[in-house]
Protein backbone atom coordinates (compact mmCIF):
# COMPACT_ATOMS: atom_id res chain seq x y z
CA UNK A 1 0.00 0.00 0.00
CA UNK A 2 1.65 3.56 -0.90
CA UNK A 3 1.66 5.98 1.76
CA UNK A 4 -1.50 8.49 1.24
CA UNK A 5 -0.93 11.61 -0.95
CA UNK A 6 1.01 14.60 0.07
CA UNK A 7 1.49 18.10 -1.49
CA UNK A 8 4.69 16.37 -3.91
CA UNK A 9 2.39 13.70 -5.07
CA UNK A 10 -0.26 16.54 -6.18
CA UNK A 11 2.85 18.42 -7.32
CA UNK A 12 4.42 15.88 -9.09
CA UNK A 13 0.96 14.97 -10.89
CA UNK A 14 0.46 18.59 -11.82
CA UNK A 15 4.49 18.23 -13.57
CA UNK A 16 3.49 15.52 -15.95
CA UNK A 17 0.21 16.90 -17.07
CA UNK A 18 2.35 20.60 -17.45
CA UNK A 19 4.69 18.84 -19.76
CA UNK A 20 1.99 17.21 -21.68
CA UNK A 21 2.14 18.13 -25.13
CA UNK A 22 -0.78 15.84 -26.26
CA UNK A 23 -0.04 12.32 -25.51
CA UNK A 24 3.68 12.48 -24.99
CA UNK A 25 5.74 14.51 -22.28
CA UNK A 26 8.31 17.08 -22.99
CA UNK A 27 11.14 16.38 -20.53
CA UNK A 28 10.78 19.71 -19.63
CA UNK A 29 10.05 23.51 -20.92
CA UNK A 30 11.83 24.67 -23.23
CA UNK A 31 15.35 23.04 -22.70
CA UNK A 32 14.21 20.02 -24.45
CA UNK A 33 10.79 20.95 -25.93
CA UNK A 34 10.46 17.39 -27.80
CA UNK A 35 9.65 13.78 -26.89
CA UNK A 36 12.92 11.73 -25.73
CA UNK A 37 12.81 7.93 -25.59
CA UNK A 38 14.19 7.09 -21.81
CA UNK A 39 12.55 9.72 -20.03
CA UNK A 40 9.31 9.00 -21.78
CA UNK A 41 9.53 5.44 -20.55
CA UNK A 42 10.16 6.32 -16.95
CA UNK A 43 7.04 9.00 -17.46
CA UNK A 44 4.73 6.15 -18.70
CA UNK A 45 5.57 4.62 -15.12
CA UNK A 46 4.94 7.80 -13.40
CA UNK A 47 1.75 8.22 -15.14
CA UNK A 48 0.79 4.37 -14.54
CA UNK A 49 0.34 5.51 -10.83
CA UNK A 50 -2.57 7.56 -11.90
CA UNK A 51 -3.57 7.80 -15.13
CA UNK A 52 -3.16 3.77 -17.09
CA UNK A 53 -4.40 5.66 -20.77
CA UNK A 54 -2.22 7.96 -20.68
CA UNK A 55 1.07 5.77 -19.76
CA UNK A 56 -0.19 3.47 -22.85
CA UNK A 57 -0.34 6.74 -25.11
CA UNK A 58 3.35 7.77 -24.18
CA UNK A 59 4.53 4.42 -25.35
CA UNK A 60 2.60 4.70 -28.38
CA UNK A 61 3.42 8.48 -29.50
CA UNK A 62 6.78 7.21 -28.99
CA UNK A 63 6.54 4.40 -31.50
CA UNK A 64 5.06 6.72 -33.77
CA UNK A 65 9.13 7.56 -34.15
CA UNK A 66 9.94 4.18 -34.88
CA UNK A 67 12.24 3.52 -38.02
CA UNK A 68 11.46 0.60 -40.69
CA UNK A 69 14.86 -1.45 -39.25
CA UNK A 70 13.34 -1.27 -35.47
CA UNK A 71 15.45 1.21 -33.82
CA UNK A 72 13.38 3.66 -31.73
CA UNK A 73 15.23 7.38 -31.79
CA UNK A 74 16.39 9.02 -29.00
CA UNK A 75 13.99 12.03 -30.14
CA UNK A 76 10.64 12.34 -31.52
CA UNK A 77 10.26 15.58 -32.96
CA UNK A 78 6.49 15.33 -33.14
CA UNK A 79 5.83 19.37 -33.22
CA UNK A 80 8.38 21.27 -34.04
CA UNK A 81 7.42 24.80 -32.55
CA UNK A 82 9.46 24.81 -30.42
CA UNK A 83 12.67 23.66 -32.23
CA UNK A 84 14.60 27.07 -31.84
CA UNK A 85 14.95 26.47 -28.38
CA UNK A 86 16.99 23.32 -28.91
CA UNK A 87 19.85 22.19 -30.83
CA UNK A 88 20.81 19.85 -32.59
CA UNK A 89 17.02 19.72 -34.83
CA UNK A 90 16.23 17.98 -37.52
CA UNK A 91 17.80 19.55 -39.89
CA UNK A 92 21.26 18.31 -38.60
CA UNK A 93 20.01 14.84 -37.50
CA UNK A 94 19.26 14.55 -41.60
CA UNK A 95 16.97 11.29 -41.17
CA UNK A 96 14.02 10.69 -43.79
CA UNK A 97 11.46 8.82 -41.68
CA UNK A 98 8.24 10.36 -41.78
CA UNK A 99 7.76 11.88 -38.06
CA UNK A 100 11.03 13.91 -37.84
CA UNK A 101 13.61 12.19 -35.22
CA UNK A 102 17.12 11.71 -34.33
CA UNK A 103 19.16 9.47 -35.88
CA UNK A 104 20.75 7.50 -32.39
CA UNK A 105 19.13 5.47 -29.51
CA UNK A 106 18.63 5.41 -26.18
CA UNK A 107 18.29 2.98 -23.16
CA UNK A 108 15.77 0.69 -23.87
CA UNK A 109 13.29 1.10 -20.93
CA UNK A 110 10.57 0.83 -23.12
CA UNK A 111 9.76 -2.63 -22.52
CA UNK A 112 10.24 -2.44 -18.74
CA UNK A 113 7.93 0.51 -18.47
CA UNK A 114 5.57 -1.59 -20.71
CA UNK A 115 5.22 -4.62 -18.30
CA UNK A 116 4.67 -2.04 -15.62
CA UNK A 117 2.02 0.21 -17.62
CA UNK A 118 0.59 -3.23 -18.54
CA UNK A 119 0.34 -5.09 -14.71
CA UNK A 120 -1.42 -1.42 -13.83
CA UNK A 121 -4.12 -1.66 -16.22
CA UNK A 122 -5.10 -5.55 -15.76
CA UNK A 123 -5.31 -5.07 -12.32
CA UNK A 124 -8.44 -3.27 -13.82
CA UNK A 125 -9.40 -5.02 -16.88
CA UNK A 126 -6.92 -7.74 -17.84
CA UNK A 127 -8.23 -8.13 -21.99
CA UNK A 128 -8.26 -4.54 -22.33
CA UNK A 129 -4.60 -4.58 -20.99
CA UNK A 130 -3.63 -7.17 -23.25
CA UNK A 131 -5.03 -5.86 -26.31
CA UNK A 132 -3.72 -2.27 -25.99
CA UNK A 133 -0.28 -3.81 -25.09
CA UNK A 134 0.31 -6.21 -27.92
CA UNK A 135 1.39 -3.43 -30.29
CA UNK A 136 3.49 -1.91 -27.78
CA UNK A 137 4.99 -5.66 -27.39
CA UNK A 138 5.53 -6.09 -30.79
CA UNK A 139 7.44 -2.66 -31.11
CA UNK A 140 9.41 -3.25 -28.32
CA UNK A 141 10.73 -6.60 -29.47
CA UNK A 142 11.41 -5.24 -33.12
CA UNK A 143 13.24 -2.46 -31.05
CA UNK A 144 15.14 -5.33 -28.94
CA UNK A 145 16.14 -7.43 -32.46
CA UNK A 146 17.50 -4.57 -33.72
CA UNK A 147 19.97 -3.72 -30.74
CA UNK A 148 21.42 -7.27 -31.55
CA UNK A 149 21.84 -6.77 -34.97
CA UNK A 150 23.00 -3.43 -35.33
CA UNK A 151 24.89 -3.14 -32.18
CA UNK A 152 26.10 -7.07 -31.55
CA UNK A 153 26.84 -8.02 -34.97
CA UNK A 154 29.62 -9.57 -33.38
CA UNK A 155 26.95 -12.09 -30.96
CA UNK A 156 28.80 -10.93 -27.96
CA UNK A 157 26.04 -10.26 -25.82
CA UNK A 158 26.91 -7.34 -25.23
CA UNK A 159 25.72 -3.69 -27.11
CA UNK A 160 27.62 -1.06 -28.55
CA UNK A 161 26.74 2.70 -28.25
CA UNK A 162 28.20 4.77 -31.12
CA UNK A 163 27.61 8.33 -29.40
CA UNK A 164 27.66 9.50 -25.97
CA UNK A 165 24.21 10.65 -26.17
CA UNK A 166 22.94 7.00 -26.71
CA UNK A 167 23.68 5.88 -23.19
CA UNK A 168 21.71 9.14 -21.44
CA UNK A 169 24.59 10.06 -19.77
CA UNK A 170 26.24 11.97 -22.18
CA UNK A 171 29.48 13.88 -20.72
CA UNK A 172 29.96 11.02 -18.78
CA UNK A 173 33.90 10.57 -17.12
CA UNK A 174 33.69 7.23 -18.84
CA UNK A 175 33.60 8.78 -22.54
CA UNK A 176 36.78 10.56 -21.71
CA UNK A 177 38.88 8.35 -23.70
CA UNK A 178 37.10 7.57 -26.30
CA UNK A 179 35.73 10.38 -27.32
CA UNK A 180 39.38 12.03 -27.09
CA UNK A 181 39.87 10.54 -30.48
CA UNK A 182 36.92 12.20 -32.14
CA UNK A 183 37.77 15.07 -33.89
CA UNK A 184 36.02 18.28 -33.03
CA UNK A 185 36.14 19.69 -36.70
CA UNK A 186 32.37 20.07 -37.78
CA UNK A 187 31.07 20.62 -41.82
CA UNK A 188 28.31 23.15 -40.10
CA UNK A 189 29.03 25.59 -36.85
CA UNK A 190 27.56 24.29 -33.84
CA UNK A 191 24.91 26.31 -32.06
CA UNK A 192 24.46 25.71 -28.51
CA UNK A 193 21.15 26.29 -27.25
CA UNK A 194 21.37 24.49 -23.65
CA UNK A 195 23.33 27.07 -22.41
CA UNK A 196 20.56 29.73 -23.14
CA UNK A 197 19.23 28.01 -20.45
CA UNK A 198 21.26 26.77 -17.77
CA UNK A 199 24.39 27.70 -16.72
CA UNK A 200 27.21 26.82 -18.57
CA UNK A 201 29.06 25.32 -15.72
CA UNK A 202 26.32 22.35 -15.51
CA UNK A 203 26.46 21.67 -18.98
CA UNK A 204 29.01 19.49 -21.12
CA UNK A 205 31.87 21.71 -23.16
CA UNK A 206 31.99 23.12 -25.77
CA UNK A 207 34.99 20.32 -27.01
CA UNK A 208 32.34 17.95 -25.95
CA UNK A 209 29.57 19.41 -28.37
CA UNK A 210 31.90 19.46 -31.34
CA UNK A 211 32.85 16.08 -31.11
CA UNK A 212 29.16 14.63 -30.70
CA UNK A 213 27.95 16.87 -34.07
CA UNK A 214 31.19 15.46 -35.37
CA UNK A 215 29.76 12.33 -34.83
CA UNK A 216 26.39 13.41 -35.94
CA UNK A 217 27.79 14.01 -39.09
CA UNK A 218 29.78 11.22 -39.96
CA UNK A 219 26.84 9.11 -39.71
CA UNK A 220 24.36 11.09 -41.46
CA UNK A 221 27.56 10.91 -44.55
CA UNK A 222 26.53 7.00 -44.51
CA UNK A 223 22.84 7.60 -44.51
CA UNK A 224 22.29 6.28 -40.69
CA UNK A 225 22.92 2.62 -42.51
CA UNK A 226 23.14 0.68 -38.77
CA UNK A 227 25.94 -1.39 -40.93
CA UNK A 228 27.82 1.65 -42.48
CA UNK A 229 27.97 3.38 -39.15
CA UNK A 230 29.43 0.25 -37.72
CA UNK A 231 32.27 0.37 -39.97
CA UNK A 232 33.53 3.42 -39.77
CA UNK A 233 32.38 4.74 -35.92
CA UNK A 234 35.24 6.25 -34.38
CA UNK A 235 33.16 6.11 -31.24
CA UNK A 236 32.44 2.48 -29.89
CA UNK A 237 31.51 1.56 -26.47
CA UNK A 238 30.30 -1.89 -25.19
CA UNK A 239 28.79 -0.67 -22.85
CA UNK A 240 26.95 -2.32 -19.19
CA UNK A 241 24.57 0.14 -18.41
CA UNK A 242 22.75 -0.32 -21.20
CA UNK A 243 23.06 -3.21 -22.09
CA UNK A 244 21.61 -4.21 -18.53
CA UNK A 245 18.69 -2.30 -19.44
CA UNK A 246 18.42 -4.45 -22.35
CA UNK A 247 18.47 -7.59 -20.55
CA UNK A 248 15.74 -6.43 -17.78
CA UNK A 249 13.68 -5.34 -21.14
CA UNK A 250 14.46 -8.46 -22.62
CA UNK A 251 12.93 -10.42 -19.79
CA UNK A 252 9.67 -8.39 -19.39
CA UNK A 253 9.17 -9.10 -23.24
CA UNK A 254 10.65 -12.72 -22.72
CA UNK A 255 7.39 -13.08 -20.05
CA UNK A 256 5.00 -11.40 -22.58
CA UNK A 257 6.31 -13.44 -25.15
CA UNK A 258 4.71 -16.04 -22.40
CA UNK A 259 1.90 -14.55 -21.73
CA UNK A 260 0.76 -13.92 -25.38
CA UNK A 261 1.65 -17.70 -26.34
CA UNK A 262 4.27 -16.26 -28.56
CA UNK A 263 6.65 -19.81 -28.45
CA UNK A 264 8.97 -18.77 -30.89
CA UNK A 265 9.69 -15.66 -29.69
CA UNK A 266 9.38 -16.57 -26.19
CA UNK A 267 13.12 -19.06 -27.56
CA UNK A 268 14.25 -16.38 -29.21
CA UNK A 269 14.39 -14.30 -26.36
CA UNK A 270 15.64 -16.95 -24.42
CA UNK A 271 18.73 -17.69 -25.85
CA UNK A 272 19.81 -13.67 -26.69
CA UNK A 273 18.89 -13.38 -22.61
CA UNK A 274 21.26 -15.90 -21.67
CA UNK A 275 24.17 -15.06 -24.15
CA UNK A 276 23.77 -10.94 -22.30
CA UNK A 277 23.43 -12.81 -18.71
CA UNK A 278 26.90 -14.69 -19.49
CA UNK A 279 28.40 -11.51 -20.78
CA UNK A 280 27.59 -9.37 -18.42
CA UNK A 281 28.71 -11.48 -15.97
CA UNK A 282 32.00 -11.50 -17.09
CA UNK A 283 32.48 -7.56 -17.08
CA UNK A 284 32.81 -7.64 -13.21
CA UNK A 285 35.97 -6.37 -11.66
CA UNK A 286 36.48 -7.82 -8.28
CA UNK A 287 39.30 -5.31 -8.31
CA UNK A 288 37.37 -2.50 -8.62
CA UNK A 289 33.71 -3.77 -6.70
CA UNK A 290 31.87 -2.70 -10.18
CA UNK A 291 30.94 -4.43 -13.42
CA UNK A 292 32.94 -1.98 -16.30
CA UNK A 293 32.07 -1.59 -19.85
CA UNK A 294 34.82 -1.92 -22.75
CA UNK A 295 35.85 0.09 -25.43
CA UNK A 296 35.52 -1.48 -28.98
CA UNK A 297 38.09 0.91 -30.90
CA UNK A 298 40.77 0.07 -28.25
CA UNK A 299 39.89 -3.20 -26.58
CA UNK A 300 40.28 -1.50 -23.53
CA UNK A 301 37.72 -1.78 -20.25
CA UNK A 302 36.33 1.50 -19.37
CA UNK A 303 37.72 1.87 -16.08
CA UNK A 304 36.37 5.20 -15.07
CA UNK A 305 34.36 5.34 -11.82
CA UNK A 306 30.50 5.67 -12.92
CA UNK A 307 27.46 4.63 -11.46
CA UNK A 308 26.99 2.79 -14.57
CA UNK A 309 29.28 0.34 -13.15
CA UNK A 310 26.56 -0.79 -10.46
CA UNK A 311 23.03 -0.84 -13.11
CA UNK A 312 24.34 -4.19 -14.38
CA UNK A 313 22.58 -5.35 -10.45
CA UNK A 314 18.94 -4.42 -12.46
CA UNK A 315 19.03 -7.22 -14.42
CA UNK A 316 21.37 -10.25 -12.65
CA UNK A 317 20.73 -12.39 -9.62
CA UNK A 318 24.43 -11.94 -8.36
CA UNK A 319 26.07 -14.26 -6.27
CA UNK A 320 26.11 -13.22 -2.87
CA UNK A 321 30.06 -11.67 -2.22
CA UNK A 322 29.81 -10.11 -5.31
CA UNK A 323 26.03 -8.32 -4.32
CA UNK A 324 28.00 -7.69 -1.02
CA UNK A 325 31.15 -6.41 -2.48
CA UNK A 326 29.00 -3.93 -4.94
CA UNK A 327 26.77 -2.45 -2.29
CA UNK A 328 29.87 -1.16 -0.21
CA UNK A 329 31.57 0.19 -2.68
CA UNK A 330 27.62 2.12 -3.69
CA UNK A 331 27.26 2.77 0.12
CA UNK A 332 31.31 4.25 -0.01
CA UNK A 333 30.36 6.66 -2.67
CA UNK A 334 27.06 7.72 -1.13
CA UNK A 335 28.38 8.26 2.76
CA UNK A 336 27.92 11.91 3.81
CA UNK A 337 26.20 12.46 0.45
CA UNK A 338 22.38 13.72 -0.37
CA UNK A 339 19.62 12.51 -3.10
CA UNK A 340 21.45 9.01 -3.20
CA UNK A 341 24.50 7.64 -5.74
CA UNK A 342 26.46 10.25 -7.84
CA UNK A 343 27.25 9.28 -10.93
CA UNK A 344 30.69 9.52 -10.07
CA UNK A 345 33.13 8.45 -7.43
CA UNK A 346 33.26 11.30 -5.03
CA UNK A 347 36.94 13.04 -4.03
CA UNK A 348 38.33 11.80 -7.61
CA UNK A 349 40.14 14.10 -9.87
CA UNK A 350 36.92 13.16 -12.21
CA UNK A 351 34.12 14.22 -10.06
CA UNK A 352 32.18 17.05 -10.36
CA UNK A 353 29.29 17.59 -8.20
CA UNK A 354 27.22 20.22 -10.52
CA UNK A 355 28.55 19.50 -14.25
CA UNK A 356 25.58 17.20 -15.16
CA UNK A 357 26.29 13.46 -15.87
CA UNK A 358 29.61 13.75 -14.31
CA UNK A 359 29.03 13.30 -10.66
CA UNK A 360 25.62 15.09 -9.70
CA UNK A 361 22.65 12.41 -8.19
CA UNK A 362 19.88 11.51 -10.83
CA UNK A 363 16.66 10.05 -9.47
CA UNK A 364 16.13 7.75 -11.96
CA UNK A 365 19.18 6.29 -11.59
CA UNK A 366 18.57 6.01 -8.16
CA UNK A 367 15.09 4.04 -9.31
CA UNK A 368 17.04 1.60 -11.49
CA UNK A 369 19.17 1.07 -8.75
CA UNK A 370 16.80 0.54 -6.38
CA UNK A 371 14.95 -1.99 -8.28
CA UNK A 372 18.09 -4.39 -8.70
CA UNK A 373 19.29 -3.88 -5.21
CA UNK A 374 15.30 -5.38 -4.20
CA UNK A 375 15.89 -7.91 -6.61
CA UNK A 376 19.27 -8.87 -5.08
CA UNK A 377 17.66 -9.08 -1.77
CA UNK A 378 19.47 -6.03 -0.59
CA UNK A 379 16.22 -4.39 0.81
CA UNK A 380 18.07 -1.86 3.16
CA UNK A 381 20.50 -0.37 1.12
CA UNK A 382 17.47 0.01 -1.39
CA UNK A 383 15.27 1.92 0.64
CA UNK A 384 18.23 3.94 2.07
CA UNK A 385 18.60 4.92 -1.85
CA UNK A 386 14.96 5.89 -2.02
CA UNK A 387 14.26 7.27 1.20
CA UNK A 388 17.57 10.26 0.20
CA UNK A 389 15.69 10.41 -3.37
CA UNK A 390 12.11 10.89 -1.62
CA UNK A 391 13.98 13.37 0.81
CA UNK A 392 16.10 15.62 -1.71
CA UNK A 393 13.29 16.29 -3.55
CA UNK A 394 11.11 17.17 -0.83
CA UNK A 395 13.47 19.60 1.28
CA UNK A 396 16.00 21.26 -0.95
CA UNK A 397 15.98 20.59 -4.82
CA UNK A 398 11.99 20.23 -5.78
CA UNK A 399 11.75 18.54 -9.04
CA UNK A 400 14.96 19.75 -10.77
CA UNK A 401 16.47 17.51 -12.95
CA UNK A 402 19.26 16.24 -11.36
CA UNK A 403 20.83 17.16 -7.77
CA UNK A 404 24.14 18.29 -6.34
CA UNK A 405 25.13 15.53 -4.08
CA UNK A 406 27.36 18.20 -1.45
CA UNK A 407 24.22 20.55 -0.94
CA UNK A 408 21.12 18.89 -1.90
CA UNK A 409 20.60 21.80 -4.53
CA UNK A 410 18.34 21.01 -7.53
CA UNK A 411 20.71 21.07 -10.33
CA UNK A 412 19.19 21.76 -14.59
CA UNK A 413 15.78 22.52 -15.51
CA UNK A 414 13.30 22.89 -13.47
CA UNK A 415 9.91 21.00 -12.89
CA UNK A 416 11.34 17.58 -14.63
CA UNK A 417 9.17 14.64 -16.18
CA UNK A 418 11.44 11.80 -15.03
CA UNK A 419 11.96 13.38 -11.47
CA UNK A 420 8.18 13.70 -11.00
CA UNK A 421 7.71 10.56 -12.29
CA UNK A 422 10.55 8.69 -10.05
CA UNK A 423 9.04 10.57 -7.48
CA UNK A 424 5.60 9.32 -7.50
CA UNK A 425 7.00 5.89 -8.32
CA UNK A 426 9.68 5.41 -5.41
CA UNK A 427 6.69 6.24 -3.04
CA UNK A 428 5.07 2.67 -3.91
C1 LIG B 1 20.11 14.89 -21.79
O1 LIG B 1 20.52 14.65 -23.12
C2 LIG B 1 20.21 15.54 -24.21
C3 LIG B 1 20.61 14.81 -25.50
O2 LIG B 1 19.87 13.64 -25.64
C4 LIG B 1 20.91 16.88 -24.16
O3 LIG B 1 21.70 17.13 -23.25
O4 LIG B 1 20.64 17.67 -25.08
C5 LIG B 1 20.44 13.62 -20.98
O5 LIG B 1 20.31 13.85 -19.60
C6 LIG B 1 19.54 12.46 -21.41
O6 LIG B 1 19.75 11.34 -20.60
C7 LIG B 1 18.07 12.86 -21.37
O7 LIG B 1 17.31 11.84 -21.95
C8 LIG B 1 17.81 14.19 -22.10
C9 LIG B 1 16.39 14.70 -21.87
O8 LIG B 1 16.09 14.71 -20.50
O9 LIG B 1 18.73 15.20 -21.68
Amino acid sequence: MPPPDNKFVAKAKAILEANDRNGYTVPTHRLYPFQWNWDSAFVAMGFAQFDVDRAFRELERLVEGQWADGMIPHIVFHDLSGADSYYPGPAVWGTSHTVATSGITQPPVFAIALRAVHDAAAAVDSAAANARTLPLYEAALKWQRWWYAARDPENTGLVALLHPWESGSDNSPAWDIALARVPTTTIKPVVRKDTNHVAAAMRPHDQDYARFIHLVETYADVGWDPARQWATAPFKIAEIQTTAILLKAGEDLARFAADFGRASDAADLAALNARTRAALLAQWRPALNRFVSRDLVSGADVDASTHAGFVPVLALDLDAPVARAMVAEMARWSAGKLGGLPTTEPGTPIWEPKRYWRGPVWAVINWLLVDGLRRNAHAVFADQLREATLAVIETTAGFAEYFDPDTGEGCGGEDFSWTAAAYLCLRD
